[in-house]
């Protein structure tokens, strides 16, 4: 499929217009390709649903459901009276849009009907098209995949755009929108097109290098060009956890000794009561994980048993679990009682998790964040319960004073750890994109001019080969269908 799919995507960029079918010639028939519909807008009951169609016999359903009505301009929205083309019923009086390919999301002709949302008008509308000679249902992300195929997405922009219909936070949002807006593809562009007049220069020195014709220093400029890629590809690949982190939440963990209040903090951050609170020590026994928008990220918040020894086998386990997860947190938020600060499961956590993870550099891996809650307990007058803490912020659960510090603080922690989707390059969102990377990354590292300048004219081959596949240039059936699996029918 891959294949077919990258011949007729060259094909297009040389004739688009062969894939144009005129309206009003009746070419349908000679057009080569299936026809296909769905209902793109989601299922249910609701004010307004969008059918769309794709494919060389789009003209065709237009005119059967809209007769004797001529179809709307080009791309001009038009209400119409839909009837089924066998029995002549009105089905529903709808907006309809025609957009003549290639000029369209696909590349191919295409039909948006915009019916009355209706589950009977929807119905009935689909198994009216359905009843028009060349049109079949449409696969799941079929409508992207034929917008690929003929060229109107990259496969990065592809992705994009699956992140977009999957967004659930703000900087989610802003971060597949870039995506799909082509700039990660534009920088993967520009990083082969470095390769390419590298490996330009590089040939040239090979077949002229003798001939005094040739510019000086052809080869260092390549050299050149090929060592700052090295270092910014290096750069990127030490920020893609970043971006995927952005993509899939990051882990943000909430740990502390027993009856801190960490249950409620969870509570309080995801607006619902996943855990059970309770004066109880020792209440929470499992990690509790809840995924939630904190400041516009997306995280995944976990509530933990409280951290203490001798205890019995269940909680001993769920202390073991506690210290499992503190491992793959992205930010820890270390919780103790303020009024509690000098008890022994206090002291113990602040020597054995706090002071440690206090030390680290941030930029090293693991944030962490201190919190003292319950400050409603404090007297008025001794804000500061104990002056040899680290860098901590005052909360009190039961009150809810703090909450907008605590928030602020964590948002400056995850906008470091997701990265802001707003500023600075592309950031690169999925494995297979780092995977690219190291490759090409691998391959220059094979790149030594002053030893053997045919081995290094390769290298700069299969390296330029490995950045194609970013956006999509050669590949594999498998990625295709790895990627295309995140759409459903209608998109
Ligand atoms: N006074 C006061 N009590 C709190 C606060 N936060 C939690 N608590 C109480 O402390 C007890 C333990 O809370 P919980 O969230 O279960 O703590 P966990 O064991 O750390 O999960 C419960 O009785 C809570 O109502 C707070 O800010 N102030
Ligand atoms: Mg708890």
């Amino acid at each position: 499929m891959w294949r077919g799919l990258s011949v007729l995507a060259s094909r297009t960029t040389r004739a688009p217009s062969r894939l144009c079918v005129c309206l009003r010639s009746g070419a349908q028939s000679l057009a080569p390709g299936s026809t296909v519909f769905a209902l793109s807008s989601g299922q249910g009951r609701c004010g307004i649903a969008v059918i769309r169609t794709s494919g060389p016999a789009s003209g065709l359903a237009l005119r059967s459901l809209t007769a004797p009505r001529e179809p709307p301009p080009a791309r001009s929205a038009a209400l119409r009276l839909l009837r089924h083309p066998r029995s002549g019923e009105p089905l529903d009086r709808a907006l309809v849009l025609w957009f003549p390919g290639p000029q369209s999301f696909t590349g191919e002709d295409c039909v948006e009907f915009h019916v009355h949302g209706g589950p009977a008008v929807v119905s009935g509308v689909l198994e009216a098209l359905g009843s028009v000679p060349g049109l079949r249902a449409a696969e799941a992300g079929e409508f992207t995949k034929r917008a690929f195929a003929h060229g109107k997405l990259s496969l990065t922009e592809v992705e994009g755009l699956a992140d977009l219909i999957h967004a659930e936070t703000e900087a989610q949002r802003r971060q597949a929108l870039r995506q799909l807006e082509g700039e990660l593809g534009q920088l993967g562009q520009h990083w082969a097109e470095t390769l390419t007049k590298a490996l330009a220069h590089v040939e040239a020195y090979i077949d002229f290098g003798e001939d005094d014709n040739l510019e000086e220093g052809v080869l260092e400029q390549a050299d050149k060009e090929v060592r700052a890629l090295e270092v910014s590809l290096q750069a990127h690949l030490r920020d893609a956890r970043r971006g995927q982190r952005l993509r899939s939440g990051a882990h943000v963990v909430v740990a502390g000794p027993p009856n801190a209040g960490k249950s409620s903090l969870v509570n309080m951050l995801s607006r619902k009561p996943v855990s059970i609170v309770s004066p109880e020590p020792g209440t929470t026994r499992d990690v509790l994980e809840t995924p939630v928008d904190l400041a516009g990220f997306p995280v995944l918040l976990s509530d933990t048993a409280g951290l203490r020894e001798g205890v019995g086998p269940v909680e001993q386990e769920g202390v073991h679990r506690a210290r499992q997860r503190l491992e793959q947190a992205d930010i820890i938020l270390a919780l103790l009682d303020a009024s509690d600060l000098g008890s022994s499961s206090s002291c113990d956590f602040l020597d054995t998790v706090v002071v440690p993870l206090a030390a680290q550099r941030p930029d090293d891996g693991q944030r962490l964040l201190l919190v003292l809650n319950k400050s409603d307990l404090l007297p008025p007058e001794g804000r500061v319960p104990s002056p040899g803490l680290p860098p901590h912020l005052l909360l009190s659960c039961l009150t809810g004073a703090g909450l907008d510090d605590l928030l602020k603080a964590l948002r400056t922690q995850l906008a470091a750890v997701c990265g802001d989707p707003s500023i600075g390059p592309p950031l690169l969102t999925r494995a297979r994109h780092q995977h690219h990377l190291q490759a090409c990354l691998d391959a220059l590292s094979q790149y030594q001019p002053a030893s053997d300048l045919a081995l290094a004219a390769e290298a700069l081959r299969v390296a330029r080969r490995h950045l194609s596949h970013l956006t999509g240039g050669g590949g594999t059936e498998e990625i295709l269908d790895l990627i295309f699996r995140d759409f459903c029918v209608g998109k």
